[in-house]
């Protein structure tokens, strides 16, 4: 008896990876899939079945919204049976916001859902989207006594696969983009892929794949900076139809304890608007409480997102604002660690 074959679904989105130049503006622009497979010839040495879906039109990704979220969700779940491994090749512009955002939506996932892309198209001579692809194709099939190595959305890129939801573009100029600030790398590329095992989930039970479909897009960031005034505050939170603010403040959770600025959150917590706090650093966590500058913020009801990314926090105030649930449900959601998102 035969052992099927490795099979990898690579769904493909756009970005740099397979952009080329546009010859009446020379900007970069998206281009087929056959143009990346003609670059990797090395693919087919994997002895893996290796299919593709490519959306249309491909998209730069700073093009994207989450219908996009939603269609590669969709995609997952349509072919979840049929494949060991997902790798889908994303601009890098965004690629953190969708790779939370398919982690909130992708429930019971036992399989790699591999996000990946590249700095230069793939055609250009000193190319790091050959390396990135092959890698995550690598991670995408990789199992051990049919147990997936990585069962999360994760990034991989350069010399370090990451869980998605942890991550930040951080770079535009390095091959290096990503970078996980509050979470340790999945693994370490280099001449071997070092697994980090006790970094990575493994869940618990094996259930069917499910998939959430519904995101609301009702919600503001607001970024704290000094001399920020009444006006700008409060134009944000009297936005229509407004459901939640990702509020970025400083350090490890403070803001202005000016009388107006606390009583518009104030007002706006009182109108039902959820405001979860997050902090401007890249690395470390809110700790509401800890200066007298949080402390009327933790009193009004603002929430911790603790040492949740921005990028994460947007996307899972639009997933669990989706499920339509009351501010008690919602809030005891954001408090939690869904996805590995928060530190506990
Ligand atoms: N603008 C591109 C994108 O996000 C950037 C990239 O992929 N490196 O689609």
């Amino acid at each position: 008896m035969t052992t099927p074959k490795t099979s990898i679904l690579l769904i493909y989105t756009g970005g740099t990876i397979g952009m080329v130049n546009d010859p009446s503006t020379g900007s970069l622009i998206p281009f087929d899939f056959d143009h990346i497979i003609k670059q990797v010839p090395e693919l087919r040495e994997f002895g893996y079945e290796l299919n593709s879906i490519a959306f249309t039109p491909l998209i730069d990704s700073s093009n994207l919204n989450p219908s996009v979220w939603i269609k590669i969700a969709e995609l997952i779940k349509q072919n979840y049976e049929k494949y060991d491994g997902f790798v889908v090749l994303h601009g890098t512009d965004t690629m953190s916001f969708s790779a939370s955002a398919l982690s909130f939506m992708l429930d019971n996932l036992q399989k790699p859902v591999i996000f990946t892309g590249s700095q230069l198209p793939i055609g250009t001579l000193r190319t790091d989207g050959k390396e990135n692809l092959i890698t995550a194709i690598e991670i995408a099939a990789a199992y051990k006594n049919g147990q997936a190595m990585v069962p999360e959305v994760c990034i991989v890129f350069e010399n370090q696969l990451l869980r998605g939801n942890r991550t930040t573009k951080h770079n535009a100029e390095h091959f290096n983009a990503f970078y996980s600030y509050n979470y340790p790398d999945l693994a370490k590329i280099g001449i071997n892929i070092n697994y980090n095992y006790s970094a990575i989930h493994y869940p618990s039970h094996t259930r069917e794949l499910e998939i959430t479909t519904k995101i609301d897009t009702n919600i503001a960031i607001l970024k704290i900076f000094p001399g920020i005034t009444e006006q700008v505050v409060n134009s944000i939170l009297n936005i229509p139809d407004l459901k939640g603010v990702v509020m970025e403040s400083y350090g490890a959770g403070n803001a202005p304890t000016d009388k107006w600025f606390i009583n518009s959150i104030k007002k706006a917590i009182n109108k039902g608007i959820i405001i979860y706090n997050i902090t401007q650093c890249a690395a470390g966590s809110v700790k509401m409480g800890l200066y007298e500058t949080s402390i009327e913020l933790l009193k009004a009801g603002v929430i911790s997102g603790r040492d949740i990314t921005t990028e994460a926090a947007i996307t899972k105030l639009m997933f669990i604002l989706g499920k339509q649930l009351n501010n008690e449900q919602i809030k005891l959601l954001l408090n939690k660690s869904l996805k590995g998102e928060l530190s506990q």
